[in-house]
Order: structure tokens, then C-alpha cells, then sequence
């Protein structure tokens, strides 16, 4: 069995296996290919953006890509191939549905340091997905530092969740994220919520607000606002805005908008309008959950993420529809599918039921992203991401345990061609479960999945 997650376009297997054993090609160094090569790579070829050509045979093992994205991912393929220094011959084209392929790290809720966003950066590569979408402020903190800003951290990143601690990335650790996310051809989406969301901040500076406020520690959503017709609120966007864009090599800045439950109608659209124009002109691609899309007033291209359900209720579909209609597109992240915080079935350890929960793998799998909203198909949809909240987890390997398996089945949507069944899938996914332990990535043993051990 060498199946591939996700699911390449086309794999041909041919008869035997082949040693890797010494000669390499000039790039295998700077994509870190597994020990031992042999692997001649090659870039200029035909392929699409991303994808690649792998071709296993006797006489040669070679990797022939457009662009260096399509080498790693072909690498990332060589890996899940690989037993005991060898490869079976086999013959793979392959590249991606959509460009946008992403994940979501929910930072603010409880914080993570460094080494664990880079961990989860490497979990998330080896998928193919190529975003990484930070949550970077809530309520319950502010974890991004603003130059002039001081009491958005020294107040703001005091606490968590539950308490405890709490934490926030310096410019610099920001920094070293991004190139570590370019390195692995990941792009880092930061998210800065607001108007609502905003407690941690406002806790900072109460002229923010409606007021002085106490730092927040519980899991209640849709009760805070920014002071939406005070210029100070402006002033201090514009400077949060311009410092983020000047760190985010990327093209995209989220604004997030969710939940706006303390803003009246009229103020949302207002301070919609106001936000995204300052952001727009700092030359970022606005993304904001569906929710934005109440405005017509959204700057060109601006991107709509979707967080309802498989099966819109109300008009979150033509809240979504509205990104389309001004010219922009849509991320799919339907909650009940995609949201990775939601419980597992026969685990209630972590996690949430909210959105349809609990969530299975079969869940995860068994939905079209093109499927979703009339009028939203491959040709308006940018990608798929896959959001992890984080209101009941603190560490890494949680993090780890509530997305593997689930995210796999959302990079295989976001990556594999419309199809695919599941009991093929999950096949696959019991191999995969052994790279998975080969590189200490924590998740649940699921019974839907005939693990190998
Ligand atoms: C909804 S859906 C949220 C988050 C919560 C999450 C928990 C959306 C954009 N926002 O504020 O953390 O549910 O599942």
C-alpha cells in the first residue's frame, strides 16, 4: 500500500522497490530531503504551480517541479514513501485544487510560545497546506506587541483562559515565525479581531471601549466593542495595522469581524468600512470572517472566510455571497466539518460541541467545499483552512491531539481533487498514522481508523 495523503491527482505504481542511496541533486540540501537521496530534483518543469512529477524507476528516481513549492511538496510525498531507504517505483503527478490551503492557530485564548507554533508548522507542512492563519487577539488576550502600545502586552497578554500565565510574541518572534513558516513555503495570515472581540485590548486602554474593564478569562463570545465613532479608535488601528503589515511579508491581513454582538448594525458597517479601508492601504488583501460581508463598502479583492455550517442557516450564505459580488473570494471553514476545536465522538476530554458536535473523521471527510454555499464554487472559492480555537487547550500536544487526524481530511479537501472515498481515505490515514508517530506528532487513535502498529 503506497497511497499518498492527500490523494495525489494521478499514481501509476509499477513492480519493485529502489535503494535511495548517495548522488543528489543541487537543491536537495535546501529543501531537507530525508537521509539518504538519490533523488535528482529539477526545476523549470511544465507542472502547475505547486504540483510536481515524481518518477520512481530503476534507472533513476527524479522530481521535477515549476517552482520550488512544488519540489517540497513532491518531498513531502517522498517522505510518506519512503521505508527503510527505499521507494517503490511508481509514477505521481500532482498539484493542488486551490492555492489557499490553510490552518488556524487560535494563539489568544491560551497562549502558545514559539516552539510550538513552529511545531505545528512542521505538522501542518507536511500536509501540504501552505497558511497558517493566527488568531493574535480576543478577548482573553492580546498577544502581538505594538510599538507605543506598551499596556496592550503588559495588561492585555496578562492572563488566559482559565487563567495563568498568559504571553505575547515580541516583533521579533513574530519575525521568526514568518521565516520559519517561508522556509517551509507556509504564509502566515495574522488576525488582528475587532470591533468585537476586543476586551483584552480594552482592558489595556479603556478610552478603546465604552470604559475601564477587567482582563477576561472565561469562554463567552459577543460581548465586547471597540468605541466605534471615536477617531482614538481609528488612530490606534492605523498603528496596529501599519506595524503588522510592515512584519507580514505575505499578501493578507485578517480582520477577523466575527460575533459583533455588541455593535449595533449601523456601527458595524461603519467601522467595516472605516477598518478595511485603513488596512487596504497598506497594500494587504483584507480577509474576514463571512460576517464582513454585511458591507458593500469592502475594498477590491477582499476575501470572505465562511465558519456557518455545510448546510447554511439564515443568510450566512449571502453574507458570504456578498465577497463575490464585490469581486473578491471565499476560504471555506464550515464549523460543523472544519472547526478541529470540536469534540471528538467517544472522547469528551478537549473541546467543543457547538457547531454539530461531535465531529468525526468521517465528518471531516464526507463534504464537497465547491458544495456549500449556490454560487460559491472552485472558480470563487481562494481555498479551505481549517480553524483550531483554543478556549480548552494549553499545550502543543493537545493542539496536536484535537487536529490529527481531523486536519488531514481537511487538507486532503483543500489539496485532492472533488472525489475520494472515504473507506480509501482512512486506509491511507492508518498508514500515515506511522509518519505521524516517526515524528512525535500527538493524535487520537481514533476507532474509524485500523491503525498499523
Ligand atoms: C466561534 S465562528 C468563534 C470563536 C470561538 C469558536 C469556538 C467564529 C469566527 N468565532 O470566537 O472560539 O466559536 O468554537
Amino acid at each position: 500500500m503506497t497511497g499518498i495523503i492527500p490523494r495525489p491527482v494521478s499514481q501509476v505504481d509499477g513492480e519493485g522497490t529502489v535503494a535511495l542511496t548517495t548522488a543528489s541533486g543541487p537543491l536537495s540540501g535546501l529543501l531537507g530531503l530525508p537521509s539518504g537521496d538519490g533523488v535528482v530534483l529539477s526545476l523549470g518543469g511544465g507542472q502547475r504551480p505547486g504540483g510536481y512529477t515524481l518518477a520512481v524507476s530503476a534507472e533513476a528516481v527524479t522530481l521535477e517541479a515549476a517552482d520550488e513549492a512544488g519540489l517540497f511538496h513532491g518531498i513531502q510525498t517522498i517522505k510518506q514513501l519512503t521505508r527503510d531507504h527505499a521507494l517503490p517505483v511508481t509514477r505521481i503527478d500532482d498539484y493542488p485544487r486551490f492555492d489557499y490551503r490553510g490552518a488556524m492557530l487560535d494563539v489568544a485564548r491560551h497562549f502558545l510560545p514559539v516552539e510550538s507554533v513552529t511545531k505545528y508548522i512542521d505538522d501542518i507542512a507536511l500536509l501540504k497546506l501552505n497558511h497558517l492563519h493566527l488568531h493574535l487577539t480576543d478577548d482573553q488576550g492580546w498577544r502581538l506587541a505594538i510599538d507605543g502600545w506598551p499596556k496592550l502586552t503588559e495588561i492585555g497578554a496578562s492572563t488566559q483562559v482559565g487563567g495563568g500565565g498568559g504571553g505575547f510574541y515580541t516583533q521579533a518572534d513574530y519575525a521568526e515565525i514568518v521565516a520559519y513558516a517561508a522556509e517551509r513555503f507556509v504564509t502566515i495570515v495574522p488576525e488582528i479581531d475587532m470591533p468585537g472581540h476586543t476586551n483584552a485590548a480594552i482592558s489595556a486602554y479603556p478610552e478603546l471601549g465604552a470604559g475601564p474593564v477587567e482582563p477576561y478569562e472565561g469562554i463567552e463570545v459577543g460581548f465586547s466593542s471597540l468605541a466605534i465613532r471615536s477617531e482614538a479608535t481609528y488612530a490606534f488601528i492605523d498603528d496596529v495595522v501599519r506595524q503588522l503589515a510592515a512584519i507580514t511579508p505575505g499578501p493578507y491581513l485578517h480582520l477577523g469581524g466575527d460575533e459583533s454582538l455588541a455593535t449595533t448594525d449601523d456601527d458595524f458597517l461603519y467601522f467595516i468600512e472605516r477598518a478595511t479601508g485603513i488596512a487596504a492601504r497598506y497594500g494587504k488583501t483584507i480577509v474576514g470572517w463571512h460576517e464582513i460581508g454585511r458591507s458593500t463598502a469592502l475594498p477590491a479583492g477582499t476575501v470572505g472566510q465562511y465558519w456557518n455550517f455545510t448546510t447554511p442557516e439564515e443568510s450566512h450564505g449571502e453574507h458570504t455571497l456578498s465577497f463575490v459580488a464585490q469581486g473578491g473570494s471565499v476560504i471555506m471553514s464550515p464549523a460543523d466539518v472544519a472547526y478541529l476545536d470540536m469534540q471528538y465522538p467517544h472522547t469528551g476530554e478537549f473541546g467543543l460541541v457547538w457547531a454539530q458536535g461531535p465531529t468525526s473523521v468521517r465528518d471531516a471527510y464526507e463534504w464537497d467545499p465547491a458544495e456549500v454555499i449556490d454560487g460559491v464554487g472552485d472558480e470563487q472559492l481562494l481555498g479551505v483552512e481549517a480553524p483550531l480555537w483554543t478556549e480548552t487547550l494549553s499545550t502543543i500536544e493537545e493542539v496536536e491531539f484535537m487536529a490529527f487526524p481531523r486536519i488531514v481530511a481537511i487538507a486532503e479537501k483543500a489539496w485532492s481533487p472533488a472525489g475520494g472515498s472515504y473507506e480509501d481515505f482512512t486506509a491511507r490515514l492508518a498508514v500515515f498514522g506511522q509518519l505521524l508517530d516517526a515524528l512525535e506528532v500527538n493524535y487520537y487513535r481514533t476507532a474509524e481508523v485500523s491503525w498499523i502498529r
